[in-house]
């Protein structure tokens, strides 16, 4: 059958479509949403034939994805890798077969950094750091924090814990009294936090969520404990969605700590430089910075996502 009429094969001088291949995390979360909606609205946009898989949270729908990119041989291949290991063999078919691989919003572990052109994500380690500075201060560098971490594996996760730890070093009385994953979603976060409060209520002074979603969940779950979620107790976590910036109106959460998903513009900026024979940087760094209460009804008008 004649290929259908579009934009795209407008006759043979028009210039072959960008074939992007795009393997997603899943939609665990609304920045997750969000940075799924930029990158597909940016494809559109720029008339990008994107090619989209939503893993639904398994490394394994991933790999198989990347495998069906690369049959379809398309021009770059972009991974939003839900855990750090596990990547070499993919990765390597995907360089046999010449095909660049961008890596957005999480970072992996390997050996052999060429399995790789480039990495755009925040610094998780500094997001973590800003969210324990800003809540030590807060509690008057004293008190119990129970912490949600994300998905177990995940860049986030590792790294958000660990610039947090590295942080309250500084703060010798405040103490991580509890730690449990909550794998970015509202749902779990809630579970887990009941859990955390049925098991020591009187000595929690503040939560640390990795993501909003699950700060949003908590702060139900404390809710409904009456333990007076953003007053007796603090809630800091990272993401800066729109739902962050209302509990925040509300009173509820504390602070949040901004970790753009807004990826589409650069990414696609970047894959063009990579198509062109342009030397890009390993690591573009996403700018971050940290939203309070202070600040939250002014600013929640303007936010993108
Ligand atoms: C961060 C991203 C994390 C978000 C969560 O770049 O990987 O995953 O912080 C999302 O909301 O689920």
């Amino acid at each position: 059958p004649a290929p259908e009429a579009s934009a795209g094969n407008a006759g043979p001088t028009a210039e072959k479509k960008l074939v992007v291949g795009f393997s997603q995390v899943g939609a665990e979360s609304a920045w997750r949403t969000a940075e799924t909606k930029s990158i597909r609205g940016e494809a559109e946009k720029r008339g990008i034939n994107l090619k989209f898989a939503d893993a639904q949270g398994k490394q394994a729908n991933q790999i198989m994805a990347i495998r069906s990119f690369i049959a379809q041989g398309v021009d770059a291949i972009v991974l939003a890798p839900v855990v750090e290991t596990g990547w070499e063999p993919v990765l390597l078919e995907a360089k046999a077969a010449n095909i660049p691989v961008i890596l957005v919003d999480r970072g992996i572990k390997v050996t052999d950094e060429s399995l790789y052109t480039t990495l755009i994500a925040s610094d998780f380690v500094e997001e973590g750091r800003m969210a324990a500075d800003w809540l030590a201060k807060k509690m008057g560098e004293k008190g119990n924090v129970v912490e949600l971490q994300g998905t177990t594996g995940s860049a986030p996760a590792i790294d958000r814990k660990k610039g947090f730890e590295e942080a309250l070093k500084k703060y010798p009385n405040i103490a991580i009294v509890k730690s449990q994953s909550a794998d970015f979603s509202r749902a779990k976060g809630k579970e887990v936090m009941e859990a955390f409060i049925k098991s020591d209520r009187n000595n929690i002074n503040a939560v640390y969520a990795h993501n909003d979603d699950m700060a949003l969940g908590a702060i139900q779950a404390l809710d409904e404990a009456g333990m007076n979620p953003g007053k007796d107790v603090l809630v800091v976590s990272i993401d800066a969605v729109k739902g962050a910036f209302e509990a925040m109106v509300a009173g509820k959460l504390n602070a949040t700590v901004e970790c753009n998903p807004l990826m589409g513009p650069i990414l696609y900026d970047t894959i063009a430089k990579i198509r062109a024979g342009e030397k890009v940087p390993k690591y573009t760094q996403n700018k971050d910075q940290l939203f309070d209460q202070t600040t939250a009804a002014q600013v929640i008008g303007s936010r993108e996502y």
